[in-house]
């Protein structure tokens, strides 16, 4: 598919998504968010992917968050209408991916940026990467998942301090508090995220999309998570990979999934 805002290359089971707007900090308009949910919904199908990358174009950001030109107009039900229909279609798609998305944060991730790599299952950040929440130096709060799934991430009292203050946070902060897995030079930010990518293709893709809805679960209201997670262990046991994956063992070989 040919996208206007996207740059997506898939090599070696790894799909590489870049945000390609590096004029306006790769700044979320509506084009790249529609192009985001196509891109993201032909990879869940595409069985030479195992892993997605995410990450935007340029040194300077990953995203710097919704296209505030974009959005300035909106009166309440326009704000409800696009926060559903971005919540649905990306930030909560991407979050259901079965396929591990990895997001390699190269630079500011601020607002709608930060929600979007926190909807990521792993996030790796390059040194120099700034992150935050500013919505309410707009008169907004976050409204693409960000009160939910920063306290989530980093606990209730940062995320608090994060929302209410607007301030960034840098790269080795953001470590401290476990919002990033880990920290790395901008040209290490790539191998770094593609090398976690390499280790999580050699498992189960059945097990790894299992145990993505599984710990979703536990996160999600008026779900029982561990109810979840018994009923995707036990269809585990009727799985192909299953049978690799213990066959591989007992026979003191590696599995090949
Ligand atoms: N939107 C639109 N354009 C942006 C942008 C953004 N978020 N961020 C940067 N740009 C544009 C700048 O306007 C500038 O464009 P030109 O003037 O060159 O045409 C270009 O990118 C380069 O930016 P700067 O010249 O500002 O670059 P600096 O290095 O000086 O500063 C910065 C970098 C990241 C500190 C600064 O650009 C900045 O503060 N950017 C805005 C950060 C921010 O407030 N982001 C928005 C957070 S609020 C919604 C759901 C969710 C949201 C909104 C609505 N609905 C459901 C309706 C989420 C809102 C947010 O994300």
């Amino acid at each position: 598919m040919k996208y206007k805002n996207l740059l997506v290359t898939v090599k070696q089971k790894i799909a590489l998504v870049t945000i390609n707007r590096p004029k306006k900090l790769n700044a979320l308009n509506k084009q790249t968010l529609t192009e985001l949910h196509w891109a993201f919904a032909a990879l869940q199908d595409d069985d030479a992917v195992r892993v997605i990358v995410l990450t935007g174009s340029g040194e300077k950001a990953f995203v710097a968050g919704a296209d505030i030109s974009e959005f300035h107009t909106f009166d309440s039900q326009q704000g409800y209408d696009l926060a559903k229909e971005g919540q649905e279609l990306v930030f909560d798609f991407l979050e259901q991916s079965k396929k591990p998305v990895i997001a390699a944060i190269n630079g500011y991730a601020l607002g709608g940026g930060l929600e979007l790599a926190m909807s990521c299952h792993i996030r790796v950040a390059s040194d120099h990467a700034k992150m935050g929440l500013p919505e309410t130096t707009l008169g907004l709060i976050p409204g693409y998942g960000g009160t939910q799934r920063l306290p989530q991430l980093v606990g209730k009292g940062i995320a608090y301090e994060m929302i209410l203050t607007a301030g960034m946070i840098d790269a080795n902060r953001a470590l401290e508090v476990g919002l990033v897995n880990h920290v790395t030079s901008s040209d290490q930010l790539l191998n770094l995220s593609f090398s976690i990518a390499e280790k999580v293709i050699k498992n189960s893709p059945n097990a790894i999309s299992k145990a993505i809805a599984a710990v979703r679960a536990g996160f999600s209201q008026g779900v029982d998570g561990y109810k979840v997670e018994m009923e995707a262990f036990s269809s585990c046991f009727d799985s192909d990979d299953f049978i690799t994956g213990t066959k591989a063992f007992l026979s003191k070989k590696t599995p090949k999934f």
